[in-house]
């Protein structure tokens, strides 16, 4: 089997998660599991951010140690997989021993490169980004972000990334899907060309964070420390971790792609390791049209949708409403008309409209059929003439594109059963009735298969009605074998008033 790994960013803990994380795991665990039904060993990782100035403050204002505020936030995501029905193969946190582990050798191999220096830094720092800013970054005393900065002396062990630039450039050039979108990757190479400064990578005022081998005075600056994590969760650097590796893409969203494309890349070339495969760094969620902030009170805890609405409900609002990559606005009407149009009027009436008859009038049996005309050949093999737009829709990203190709079979689906009206039939050509019934099953039972990566609930009540497992795509190919019984149809999707 073809190994492929997959990343989230692992989550700051210094507070809960809310629709923004759910989303790019979200993300992340509807390529997993396509890869998986789809033959690849795949391992699909998420976690926490635990070290660092933000979370020391942010530890501090509850008046709990670090280690325990931690403990209890990084259990809310890890919580937070099983609410979301991801199904990630590991949780790292940054503050586990095989994590420090990694990250301490990884700053070894630096040394080791001669690419690590002891120095002063003087400048601008916002622990809200846990970013440095340069003076002329600087907009009325804000960082660029708006995020507040402060002045910082400190000495500070640097690395040398003003060395780098060239070589990530030679890279970049060399391997164009190595950054994604293209429109990001452009903006990427924009910057690397304006020049790199060497980057402070320790800090001596700060207590909450992975010490400097050799010099327990400093802890290591946080992005080194949390970036690592991809590695660290392979094993790095115990060998074997570079099979996983090789394949590996990093999902993260627009605002850090900067410490993804420029300072990690620039840690692995310095330090020997390979680069990732793909950085995709997807577009940004407002809600209601408003930035997300809790100032504002307007963020949405993805656990009260999950309770209100379901997983699926919120998977496929998130996975469908946005271009995958670019940035989308999050409003209830919306929300709620999805779920209305595409969930209940579209997928969950095929299936209850068939399924319902079949177990009504036909004894709850699957008819067998008898000659397949052209349009129910069309019908039963659409999924399978769909299934290279589809890979092609997840390689590339594109994993709205994978949602609308589905719903157009579910579409056509629903336009069959208008035109061929199997109820009709009952009386005046019973056989045709079979025919038709056990090609709107198979095709349900292919839907269903499709749809798993986005529904994973749905799916499983719509394949265990019709008595089917569900294993890999190569099931596509398998016809449905007439004479199952199939269960008493369970609604699928709820609908709901706006
Ligand atoms: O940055 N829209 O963690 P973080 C879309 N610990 N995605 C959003 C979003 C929004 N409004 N808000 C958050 C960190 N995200 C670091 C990462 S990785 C080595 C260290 C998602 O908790 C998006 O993926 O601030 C974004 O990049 C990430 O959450 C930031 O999470």
């Amino acid at each position: 089997m073809k190994p492929f790994y997959i990343t989230t960013p692992i989550y700051y803990v210094n507070d809960k998660a809310h629709i923004g994380h759910a989303y790019t795991s979200l993300a992340c665990d509807m390529i997993a599991r396509f890869k998986r039904l789809d033959g690849f060993d795949v391992k699909f990782l998420t976690g926490t951010d635990e070290h660092g100035q933000k979370i020391e403050k942010a530890a501090a204002a509850k008046n709990i140690e670090p280690q325990n505020f931690v403990d209890n936030v990084s259990k809310l995501f890890q919580d937070l997989s099983q609410t979301l029905n991801l199904t990630n193969d590991d949780f790292i946190r940054t503050t586990e021993p095989r994590h420090k582990q990694a990250v301490q050798h990884l700053w070894k191999q630096l040394v080791d490169s001669g690419n690590i220096y002891l120095g002063e830094y003087a400048g601008w720092y916002a622990v809200r980004d846990e970013a440095f800013y340069q003076e002329d970054e600087i907009i009325d005393g804000y960082a660029p972000t708006g995020a507040v900065v402060e002045w910082i002396s400190e000495p500070s062990y640097f690395f040398k990334l003003s060395a780098w630039a060239e070589p990530l450039l030679e890279y970049y050039t060399k391997h164009p899907d190595a950054i994604l979108p293209e429109s990001r990757r452009n903006e990427v190479l924009r910057f690397i060309e304006g020049g790199l400064n060497d980057l402070s990578i320790s800090r001596r005022t700060l207590k909450w964070g992975i010490p400097v081998p050799g010099d327990p005075d400093h802890v290591m600056y946080v992005w080194l420390d949390a970036l690592t994590n991809y590695l660290a969760a392979l094993g790095y650097p115990n060998d074997g971790y570079q099979k996983y590796w090789e394949q590996s893409i990093h999902m993260v969203g627009k605002d850090i792609l900067r410490f993804h494309s420029v300072y990690w890349p620039a840690f692995l070339m310095a330090a020997n390791v390979s680069l990732p495969k793909t950085v995709f760094a997807h577009g940004w969620w407002t809600v209601e049209g408003e930035k997300m902030s809790k100032s504002i009170g307007n963020t949405i805890d993805p656990v009260e949708m999950v309770n209100t609405y379901g997983s699926d409900a919120l998977r496929y609002f998130l996975l469908r409403d946005l271009s995958f990559g670019q940035d989308g606005d999050f409003s209830k009407a919306m929300f709620i008309n999805r779920l209305n149009t595409d969930l209940a009027n579209t997928y969950g009436n095929l299936c209850q409209r068939v399924l319902s008859f079949i177990y009504k009038n036909v004894d709850a049996t699957i008819p067998t059929p008898g000659e397949f005309t052209e349009e129910d050949k069309r019908m039963l093999n659409m999924p399978l003439e769909m299934l290279p737009n589809l890979r092609k829709a997840i390689d590339k990203f594109y994993l709205h594109r994978y949602v609308e190709a589905v719903w157009q079979i579910i579409g056509e689906g629903n336009r069959y059963v208008d035109a061929q009206k199997p109820w009709g039939l009952k009386n005046v050509d019973p056989s045709r009735m079979n025919t038709v019934l056990y090609v709107l099953c198979d095709l349900i039972r292919q839907i269903a298969i499709l749809t798993q990566p986005i529904l994973p609930v749905a799916s499983s009540k719509i394949l265990a009605m019709l008595s089917v497992e569900i294993s890999d795509l190569s099931m596509l190919e398998v016809a449905l074998k007439p004479g199952l019984i199939i269960t008493e149809p369970q609604p699928l999707f709820a609908k709901y008033i706006q």
